[in-house]
């Protein structure tokens, strides 16, 4: 490694030496060069008569104390120490920056024409020397200048309170926020856009202006954000009580991006993708995301803005809380089985994966070194899992009157994770002492269970067993609390009501030891388990299902989320097999019971079609690579290829008869046809792999009036390599050359193609004039897809894949050190594969440990990789 890097470390915290309390900000926007004029009020808190302000990436111009001229001060790459300072002053500090050449996408830089912000984590630093740290809380007023032609909107936090001309065709608008925040909430933007407007009526009667910015011409796609911000904030008032605090809600779409949107006070701005949608561009995934993504920066005006974290440490405080509030708003307004399986398979797969790995770490990180590294699915997923336990175990109610509790103590400071725990267990006496393990352990545990039927006693036993494996960062681990929810049923399907010690017990068992054993008395007939009933704890599960069992809980478990996990199980217990026999030589197996089991799931009457294409989804190539060491890729691919192949051929005339009864006249975006149309083209994705799959590809495609069932045509033809991909893909990209974000499904194709001579493909097509590798909803779809989604193309035993990853993570070190550093992941992982792959992936990581330039975000990755 040429470097070595400052770790900050969770214990090391110290509350900030002085305070900002106001902060007045001029921006006199120039493509090249921007000024930008500070003027603080600052007052001492300790004895250090030095202030360290954080900064870099720019140019400073000058420092005044007071209104005087101030020369006592040093600067560095990273800060300005300002030395002799009184108990209180002024502080007045002009910058440059040049947003034109800020490829990084944080701070302050040009997005197409217009010039936006990105400041969490730590982006504020590039727009002025500040204490940029979250619990900082300051009143911002911010006057925004710029060519008025050119830059019509002039949008900042909070309320518009002035305006005005200027020479030279430019003018001015100033913001005054009245709610002081951090500085990572604070944005700016300046443009042209469209915009679509509407208003909301508070539950206090309050009216709040709701404005939707998008690039001139995108009018018609913004009404789904629109409607889905409307109900963000109706279900804000009405599950949890809160309020909207402004008088104007703005939401700006920007094409260049680094994640997918970001909850700055009352100027949210989003990753185009997350709010431009109409039904000819957008899949129905496309509707869902945007309406989860409006929803999760809306809430955070509560859970994160209003409240906000007191150091990064903290961060799933805010993010693992709203990541739980929007699955919910989803799951209320939506299929709550469909959305808590595809929560579920995040975290079985990637946020699993993610623990395993030399990243591993807990939901509240002890040691960061590129805070951006830790906007994790760990801390995002996992933290909303954590969450999700806390309310398992308190119940709706009191996790409501927890979460008035914690609003009442904290509204308007910097809290901790502890705070909110305490706060959850005085609002309902729940001891969550052990509980609070979830916290700082890291890696997934592992819970075996086993069970035992007394005919003599009547008594059916079952016995828990937990582990957590050693982490790179932790190697000793403690027994978590896990509340276990479990169902017994007798073999007519009854339900059985579960007696310990002579008492009735509720389904979630307080699971605390490294091993228990719970007894359930009266049990008269020897009954069927079902375990970890909703996931009720983010835990590997081991325990030996007969497959009889497990297709009786597939038609009796009383909740839809046990039946789905029941059929994955069996799917599991046969890709586990057949993978074995590939490796042996052997030919697959898929008995006709099992089949059976599948075929009467399509054919039910009673379940709904969205339901069923969950039961009909095969696990991904990822959520198996899981499952082993060494990861076989050819294996998986094999084995998951011939059970669709064998599921499609036996079930053909049922899938055939499904998918042409579910032909929709019209296209709408309502839950009930959102699901029907994803059964139907699950269907067709199994026929695709039979003889008629061409031709029924090609007429579905010819025949589709939206872009759901014309992607889903094109993924079929992909995935089963037609003969008609071709065509589908030239007519496709003829079509929508135009538009980055249609031709992001075009490039997931590409770079997902299964096709042995696919990376060469890869290679030209990031010469297609839409593609760049300076946009990262481009990078992501081509080079991410390609990485993540293409295993066997990407661990070819050549080594080409992770030679290309080198290349790639050179450039993108030095334009844009975040995305090259979400995309390195897979390569993070290499421990899991046999030696070879081992050494090639080792090889590239190394190369890259030594480049000169290379950035804190790739080089804390690369250091624990390579370090494990
Ligand atoms: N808080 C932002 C994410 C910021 C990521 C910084 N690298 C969006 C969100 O989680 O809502
Ligand atoms: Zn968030």
């Amino acid at each position: 490694m040429s470097q070595q890097l400052q770790a900050k470390y969770r214990k090391d915290y110290t509350s900030p030496e002085f305070m900002i309390t106001d902060i007045d900000l001029t921006f006199d926007l120039l493509d090249e060069d921007t000024k930008i004029t500070a003027i603080s009020k600052v007052v001492k808190q300790g004895t250090n008569s030095t202030l360290s302000l954080d900064g870099e990436h720019m140019e400073l111009l000058s420092v005044h104390i007071n209104e005087e001229q101030w020369s006592e001060y040093e600067v560095t790459p990273s800060h300005l120490y300002i030395h002799g300072l009184p108990e209180q002053f002024e502080l007045q500090i002009v910058t440059k920056v040049n947003p034109s050449k800020n490829t990084a996408l944080e701070g302050l830089y040009k997005s197409g024409g217009a010039f936006c912000t990105q400041c969490e984590a730590e982006g504020f630093r590039r727009i002025t020397y500040f204490l940029d740290r979250p619990d900082v809380l300051a009143k911002y007023t911010t006057t925004v200048i710029a060519d008025k032609a050119e830059n019509p909107y002039l949008l900042s936090n909070g309320n518009r309170i002035d305006s005005g001309e200027l020479e030279g065709g430019r003018h001015w608008v100033k913001w005054m926020d009245p709610h002081p925040k951090p500085s990572y909430l604070f944005a700016v933007v300046a443009g042209q856009f469209d915009v679509l407007r509407d208003q909301f009526v508070t539950k206090s009667g309050r009216t709040v202006d709701l404005e939707i910015f998008v690039d001139q011409g995108n009018l018609d796609r913004a009404p789904h954000a629109m409607s889905s911000l409307i109900n963000a904030m109706t279900w804000d008032e009405e599950r949890f009580g809160f309020e909207y605090d402004l008088d104007i809600y703005m939401v700006v779409a920007v094409d260049f991006f680094n994640m997918g949107a970001m909850e700055n006070k009352g100027l949210n701005i989003f990753n185009s993708k997350y709010v431009l949608a109409n039904d000819q561009t957008a899949t129905d995934t496309d509707y869902l995301g945007i309406e989860a993504v409006i929803g999760h920066e809306y809430f955070h005006n509560w859970t994160g803005n209003r409240i906000t974290c007191r150091d990064w440490f903290q961060l799933s405080l805010k993010e693992g809380l709203t990541v739980f509030r929007d699955q919910e708003f989803s799951s209320d307004l939506g299929s709550r089985a469909v959305n808590r399986i595809n929560n579920v398979r995040i975290i079985r797969g990637p946020q699993f994966s993610e623990d395993a790995s030399p990243m591993s770490h807990p939901i509240r990180p002890e040691k960061v070194i590129e805070m951006n590294n830790f906007y994790t699915l760990t801390v995002y997923e996992k933290g909303s899992e954590v969450i999700r336990m806390i309310h398992t175990l308190l119940g709706e109610e009191n996790f409501q009157k927890g979460m008035q509790l914690y609003v009442e103590r904290h509204d308007g400071t910097a809290a901790t994770c502890d705070d909110f725990v305490v706060a959850m267990e005085d609002a309902s006496e729940v001891d969550l002492t052990q509980f609070r393990l979830w916290y700082s352990q890291s890696g997934t545990p592992l819970v075996k269970a086993k069970t035992e039927y007394n005919q003599s006693d009547n008594t059916f036993i079952l016995e828990l067993e937990q582990t957590t494996e050693p982490t790179l960062d932790q190697p000793e681990k403690q027994a978590l609390h896990i509340p276990m929810n479990v169902e017994l049923y007798s073999k007519s399907g009854s339900v059985l009501p579960l007696i310990i010690d002579g008492e009735s017990i509720d389904s979630v068992l307080d699971f605390k030891q490294e091993s228990q054993r719970f007894i359930f008395e009266n049990i008269n007939e020897e009954p069927v388990i079902s375990l970890l009933r909703e996931f009720s704890a983010p835990v590997k599960l081991e325990y030996d299902y007969s497959d009889s069992d497990l297709m009786f809980l597939m038609v009796n478990a009383k909740n839809e989320f046990a039946r789905w996990d029941a059929g994955q199980n069996l799917i599991a217990k046969y890709l586990r097999r057949n993978i074995t026999l590939y490796q042996a030589n052997q030919d697959f197996v898929l008995p006709e019971n099992v089949l059976d089991a599948f075929k009467g799931i399509l054919l039910s009457e009673v379940l709904e079609p969205a339901f069923i294409a969950e039961m009909l989804t095969l696990p991904s190539q990822n959520e198996v690579a899981g499952w082993f060491k060494p990861v076989d890729v050819d294996a998986i691919a094999e084995a998951l290829g011939f059970m669709k192949k064998t599921i499609a051929a036996e079930l053909s005339d049922e899938l055939t008869a499904m998918y042409h009864t579910l032909k929709q006249e019209n296209y709408s975006v309502d839950h009930p046809s959102i699901g029907q149309r994803s059964l139907r083209n699950i269907c067709l994705s199994y026929l695709a792999t039979t003889e008629n799959g061409d031709a029924l590809v090609v007429s579905q495609y010819q025949s589709a009036t939206n872009m759901t069932d014309t992607i889903a045509a094109m993924n079929s033809a992909n995935q089963a390599q037609l003969s008609c991909r071709e065509k589908l893909m030239s007519t496709f990209s003829e079509k929508w050359t135009h538009d980055g974000l249609v031709m992001d499904k075009w490039f997931m194709l590409q770079g997902t193609n299964p096709a042995k001579d696919v990376l060469s493909v890869i290679k030209e097509t990031m010469s297609h004039s839409a593609f760049s590798l300076k946009n990262p909803n481009r990078t992501r779809s081509l080079i991410g897809a390609f990485f993540n989604q293409n295993p066997v193309n990407f661990h070819s035993i050549d080594g080409s894949g992770y030679q290309f990853a080198s290349e790639i993570l050179v450039t993108l070190n030095e334009s844009n050190p975040q995305i090259a550093s979400r995309m390195i992941d897979p390569l993070l992982k290499y421990r899991q594969f046999d030696e070879t792959r081992q050494n090639l992936i080792r090889t590239e990581l190394e190369k890259l440990s030594k480049l000169d330039n290379l950035a804190k975000d790739l080089y804390e990755k690369i250091a624990k990789a390579l370090e494990a």
